[in-house]
């Protein structure tokens, strides 16, 4: 997650926990709680609008059309998953006003899948019709240190704190760090998702080293931690204040990025799982938030929850909902977007859900590239497969994923198993 900012000035000194930009002081959200005015499907004016084309658009899409919606795609990208299955396509640029308007025109209501598109594009879109997540919400989440400071505010309420951290704008903050908070993670405050802008740095000249090479964009440098697994929690929020929860999911990641989730999660306590829905629900609350929203929690070794991030949309962790709850992420998040009754949030089967990268396309090292064989996958007991027609299979990139749900967790699991030896993925047990 995250993107270009505007800081006032640091203030000087601050606790090594606490942010010390000022400008975090003035943070408001205006919060959303407003009676229900829902937007029918099946009608001329049942359009709904995604800015952004990648593969949450995409589902989101599915969704909102399997329920009577049409849906409009702003995107710049040619042929992107999204607009392949939208009933129109802007293409242009996220900050274009002419495309704005034309999405507003057309759309009663608009969302974002990627939380890169810039907040004011957001805020004219709301000057002509509902928008969720509202602009102030989403700019909270694009900034890390705006995030963190956000967090610890609800930490009062929520008994759940980010790690201890330190905003980096410049070499005299690199010289204050305090040395507490290394081992660290130096990692840009906007701007990057999927492990991008992220470098570990085990002392100060490492810490120098990753900020030089950040090239001037602020960074948030953070204590590493004792970390036992990674949870994530999904909640959505209607416009009348309504919240609901979805079981805990368990995240693995791989170089950054998500590898497999498992939900629910096998190694959560039921105490520390009812303290991070606890906690995601406030904070919603807290947001005045309307939508979906992920909320990444790490689980530490010695079973104490610290709030890493929060995702402003439907989340990759959260695509077992499609297979394995009554109402996945993304009808959860056309109802909020419509303005309708939440959906039941029930996980009928425990499911295991494993991520397709571009990797698995490529034969080993060489250039040359080969259709994965989903025929095999799909022999599997309780395979979904979805995949989210990318023009280009790049390594890294995400192409679709694979939930397998079974009668128990370990029968998923062993089937997630098996498709990675299929193919080609180095499994679960094999880090
Ligand atoms: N996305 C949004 N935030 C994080 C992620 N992974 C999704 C969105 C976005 C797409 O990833 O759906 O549009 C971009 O994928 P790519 O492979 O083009 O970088």
């Amino acid at each position: 997650m995250k993107n270009g900012g505007v800081y006032a000035s640091p203030a000087a000194g601050g606790d090594a926990g606490i942010t010390q930009f000022s400008v975090l002081n003035d943070m408001k959200i205006d919060k959303q709680t407003h009676t229900r005015q829902a937007l029918l499907p099946n009608t001329d004016k049942s359009w709904l609008g995604i800015m952004g084309g990648g593969q949450l658009g995409r589902m989101f899409a599915h969704a909102a059309q399997a329920m009577g919606y049409k849906v409009a795609v702003l995107e710049p990208e040619a042929g992107c998953p999204a607009a392949q299955v939208a009933n129109h396509h802007l293409q242009a640029d996220y900050t274009d006003e002419a495309a704005l308007a034309a999405l507003s025109k057309l759309a009663s209501a608009v969302t974002t899948e990627f939380e890169n598109v810039p907040a004011d594009s957001l805020n004219l879109l709301a000057r002509q019709g509902f928008v969720a997540p509202a602009a102030g919400c989403v700019s909270v989440a694009q900034d890390r240190l705006i995030e963190k400071h956000f967090f610890t505010r609800c930490g009062a309420r929520t008994g759940v704190f980010p790690a201890p951290h330190w905003g980096v704008a410049n070499a005299q903050d690199v010289a204050a760090a305090k040395d507490d908070l290394l081992p660290g993670i130096l990692k840009t405050a906007r701007m990057g998702y999927d492990g991008k802008g992220q470098t570990r740095v085990r002392n100060r000249e490492e810490l120098q080293a990753a900020f030089a090479a950040a090239n001037g964009q602020v960074c948030v440098l953070e204590k590493m931690l004792p970390l036992a697994y990674e949870v994530s929690v999904l909640v959505a929020r209607g416009i009348d204040g309504e919240a609901v929860v979805y079981p805990i999911a368990e995240n693995v990641h791989r170089d950054g990025i998500l590898f497999t989730t498992l939900a629910p999660s096998p190694n959560v306590s039921a105490k520390v799982a009812e303290t991070a829905q606890k906690a995601a629900l406030d904070i919603i609350a807290e947001l005045g938030y309307v939508g979906v929203l992920c909320i990444e929690f790490f689980v530490l070794q010695d079973g104490s929850l610290v709030v890493n991030e929060m995702a402003p949309r439907p989340h990759n962790s959260g695509h077992y909902t499609i297979d394995a709850c009554v109402t996945s992420q993304f009808e959860q998040q056309v109802r909020a977007l419509a303005q309708l009754p939440l959906g039941d949030v029930r996980q009928h089967s425990p499911a295991a859900m494993l991520n397709i990268l571009g990797d698995i396309w490529y034969d080993g090292e060489s250039d040359s590239q080969r259709e994965p064989a989903w025929d095999k996958v799909l022999a599997l007991p309780g395979a979904n497969l979805h995949l989210y027609a990318k023009a280009e299979a790049r390594r890294g990139r995400k192409m679709g994923h694979i939930t397998f749900v079974a009668p128990t967790m370990a029968e998923a699991q062993a089937q997630l198993a098996k498709a990675c030896a299929l193919l080609g993925i180095p499994g679960p047990e094999q880090a």
